[in-house]
C-alpha cells in the first residue's frame, strides 16, 4: 500500500504534463502556431482575472505563476523546445525567460504599442540565427516561443493577436528594403500580407502557442463586450536567451522547486549538465 499521502499524489497527478499530439506538431510545424481551446476552469480564470485587473503586470506571482508551468504546455514546451535526454523530474528542459500582461479596454488601439500594430518577428527566419524555428531529425525546435494565455472570450476580428500562418518558414525577405529587418514595414506588399493573416475565437481560458519565427502582430481591441485580458509567457532553450530576466532571488525561491529551474543559468557543459536553479546560477 502507497505511504504517500492522498494530497501529495493528489498534487503529483495533477501536475502530469500533457503530451503535445500528433495533431498539434502537424499544425504547429505547417502554421506556426497552435490553439489549446478551454484550459482552464472557470474558477481558475475568476481567480487570475482579479489579479490581472488588481494590478499584475507579469505572471510570477501569486496563482498566474501557476500558468507558467500548467501541464497542458509544458509537455508542448517539452516537446518543441528540448532534447529528451534534457528533461528530468527535477528539472524542466527548457526556460522560461519573460512574461507581461495586456489589458485592453474596448476601443484600445494600436497607437499604444511602440510597433503600433505593424506585423513583425523577433529574428526572421531566412537568416540563420539562434532563436528561429528548425525542423530536422524528426523533431520540431521552436525557437523563442510564446505562449499567451486568454483570460477574456476572443472573437475573431477583434482585436486578438494575428499571425502569418507558415512565415515561419519563410525563405524568402518580406520585400523591404533591409533583410534582417524583423518586421514588414517599407514592404510593397504589407497590405497584401495583414489582408492574409489568420485570426481565432476563443473562450476564456484558452491558450495560443507561437513561435517567435512567425510573422504576428498586436491588433486593435474592438470587442465591446469586454476587455483583452491576456497573459504572454516566452520560453527557451536551455542553451539560449533573448530577454533579459532580472527576477528577484527571493521570489524564485519561493517557487515549488521543478519550477524554479525554469529560472536557471543559461549554460549546459558539464556532466550531467545545468538542471539545478540556485542564487549563484539564476539567468540575469
Ligand atoms: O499584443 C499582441 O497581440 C502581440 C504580442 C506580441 O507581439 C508578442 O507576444 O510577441
Ligand atoms: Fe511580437
Amino acid at each position: 500500500m502507497s505511504t504517500l499521502p492522498i494530497a501529495a499524489t493528489e498534487e503529483s497527478e495533477a501536475q502530469a504534463p500533457v503530451p503535445m499530439t500528433e495533431e498539434q506538431k502537424f499544425f504547429f510545424d505547417l502554421r506556426g502556431w497552435i490553439l489549446l481551446p478551454s484550459v482552464l476552469d472557470e474558477t481558475e480564470i475568476e481567480v487570475m482575472k482579479a489579479e490581472v485587473y488588481a494590478g499584475a503586470e507579469k505572471s510570477f506571482g501569486g496563482n498566474l505563476q501557476k500558468l507558467i508551468d500548467h501541464p497542458a504546455v509544458v509537455g508542448i514546451l517539452t516537446e518543441i523546445l528540448s532534447e529528451p535526454a534534457f528533461a528530468s523530474d527535477d528539472g524542466y528542459s527548457f526556460r522560461c525567460e519573460n512574461s507581461f500582461i495586456t489589458v485592453r479596454p474596448p476601443g484600445w488601439d494600436t497607437g499604444e504599442r511602440s510597433d503600433n500594430g505593424m506585423p513583425h518577428v523577433v529574428r526572421p527566419p531566412q537568416q540563420a540565427n539562434a532563436m528561429r524555428y528548425q525542423v530536422a531529425g524528426g523533431r520540431i525546435f521552436s525557437g523563442l516561443t510564446r505562449v499567451v494565455w486568454e483570460l477574456e472570450e476572443v472573437k475573431s476580428g477583434q482585436g486578438g493577436t494575428t499571425f502569418l500562418s507558415g512565415s515561419h518558414k519563410a525563405a524568402f525577405g518580406y520585400g523591404g528594403p533591409d533583410p534582417y529587418r524583423p518586421s514588414i514595414s517599407e514592404s510593397p506588399w504589407e497590405q497584401n500580407m495583414r489582408d492574409t493573416m489568420d485570426q481565432y475565437s476563443c473562450p476564456p481560458g484558452s491558450v495560443v502557442i507561437f513561435t517567435e519565427s512567425l510573422i504576428h502582430a498586436a491588433n486593435n481591441w474592438t470587442n465591446p463586450d469586454s476587455s483583452r485580458c491576456a497573459v504572454f509567457n516566452c520560453y527557451n532553450s536551455i542553451w539560449a536567451q533573448w530577454h533579459r530576466l532580472n527576477l528577484g532571488h527571493e521570489l524564485i525561491s519561493a517557487m515549488p522547486a521543478k519550477r524554479q529551474s525554469l529560472f536557471r543559468g543559461t549554460w549546459a557543459l558539464g556532466a550531467g549538465g545545468n538542471q539545478t536553479y540556485s542564487e549563484d546560477n539564476r539567468c540575469l
